[in-house]
C-alpha cells in the first residue's frame, strides 16, 4: 500500500516567492508542493500538503495524522520557536517526524536557535532552501522502509 506523508507548513509560508527571496528563495509554496509530489511518486509515497497560519489548526492536523498518515514533514515557521502545543501534539501521536527549515536557523537571530519541534523530530534539515523539502522526502522514505 502507498504510504502517506503529511506535509505541514506554518505561518507566513504562504508568502513564499513574493517577499524576502534572499532569505527564503524564489520558489512559491505551490512550486514546492509540486516538486515534492513528483519526487514522492517516484518512491511510491503520497503527499498531503497543507499550510496554516493558525496554531490550533496545525495541532488538529497532527492529531489526525495518527490514523491517516505514516510520517510528518513539518516546517512550523515561527511556531518552531514558540509552540509547546505543537511539540506536545507531535510527541503524543508518535508519528515519525522530520523538521525542515528553508533558512539555516542557527545562522540567524538567537531566538531562532531553539526549536520546540526538534524534541519530537527524528532530525532537522535546515538551510538548504526548497531542496530541503525534497531531502525530507528521502529521509521519510528511508525511515518508512
Ligand atoms: O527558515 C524557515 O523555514 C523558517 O521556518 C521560516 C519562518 C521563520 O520564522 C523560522 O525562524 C525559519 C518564517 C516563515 C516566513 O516565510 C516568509 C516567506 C516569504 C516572505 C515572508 C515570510
Amino acid at each position: 500500500m502507498t504510504k502517506s506523508i503529511l506535509v505541514i507548513n506554518g505561518p507566513n509560508l504562504n508568502l513564499l516567492g513574493t517577499r524576502e527571496p534572499e532569505i527564503y528563495g524564489a520558489e512559491t509554496l505551490d512550486d514546492i508542493k509540486n516538486k515534492m509530489t513528483e519526487k514522492a511518486e517516484t518512491l511510491s509515497l503520497s503527499i498531503d500538503f497543507r499550510q496554516s497560519n493558525v496554531e490550533g489548526e496545525i495541532v488538529g492536523w497532527i492529531q489526525e495524522a495518527r490514523e491517516a498518515h505514516d510520517a510528518i514533514i513539518i516546517n512550523a515557521g515561527a511556531f518552531t520557536h514558540t509552540s509547546v502545543a505543537i511539540m506536545d501534539a507531535l510527541l503524543a501521536v508518535g508519528t515519525p517526524t522530520i523538521e525542515v527549515h528553508l533558512s539555516n536557523i542557527f545562522k540567524r537571530e538567537e531566538f531562532r536557535h531553539h526549536s520546540y519541534i526538534s524534541a519530537a523530530a527524528a532530525g532537522m534539515i535546515t538551510g538548504f532552501g526548497a531542496i530541503g523539502y525534497l531531502m525530507a522526502v528521502d529521509a521519510a522514505h528511508n525511515m518508512l522502509k
